[in-house]
């Protein structure tokens, strides 16, 4: 099963995360942030991964802890889930188009974790989440579950139609990146022979 899950205390945020990467999308999310709640529940719907998460975090200092902590709590159980990530795909990209906005993900489960973001919103919040910390979640995430991560809005006016269009376009690409290949077997899909 390539399940895992994580559970981290620290003074600033307490997180139960699960995941299964074999899943059909069912998800259980609750970070005390509603809009945040909303973009991890795309990933989850999208990539067809089982996501748990439950945060409670120090949002009265601001939701910084709580954004980046979730991010770095999926990625590690993503990490661990696939464990030496042999038959995967591996690489996964998509054009997510959402009404006026089209964005491109493109990424590698390389190993190397790597943020190229070019992404920008004209307005500070969405909902009660601070627009800032968007970024801030994917570089996260790609430190943590080491990914290779570029993300582009390559046009786009709606703000939350620009962030939704880039979650759905990182789910889409993780479904991709980490499906089994039955053509590949148990290789690794590196050259190397590590990924
Ligand atoms: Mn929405």
């Amino acid at each position: 099963m390539r399940t895992a899950r994580i559970d981290r205390n620290t003074s600033e945020t307490q997180i139960a995360v699960a995941v299964n990467l074999d899943g059909t999308g069912v998800y259980d999310v609750s970070t005390g942030i509603g809009f945040l709640d909303h973009m991890i529940e795309q990933f989850a719907r999208h990539s067809l991964i089982d996501i748990e998460c439950r945060i409670v975090g120090d949002l009265h200092v601001d939701q910084h802890h709580t954004v980046e902590d979730s991010a770095i709590a999926l990625g590690q159980a993503i990490l661990e889930a696939l464990g030496n990530k042999a038959g995967i795909g591996r690489y996964g990209s998509a054009y997510s188009p959402m009404d006026e906005t089209l964005a491109r993900v493109a990424l590698d489960i390389s190993g190397r974790p790597w943020l190229v973001w070019k992404a920008a919103f004209s307005q500070p919040r969405l909902g009660e989440m601070d627009t800032e910390l968007f970024e801030h979640w994917f570089q996260s995430i790609a430190q943590a579950a080491g990914i290779t991560l570029h993300i582009e809005l390559l046009y786009g006016q709606n703000n939350h139609h620009i962030i939704e269009g880039i979650f759905k376009g990182f789910a889409r690409a993780m479904r991709t990146a980490v499906t089994l290949d039955p053509r590949k077997g148990d290789a690794i899909p590196s050259t190397k022979g590590v990924l």
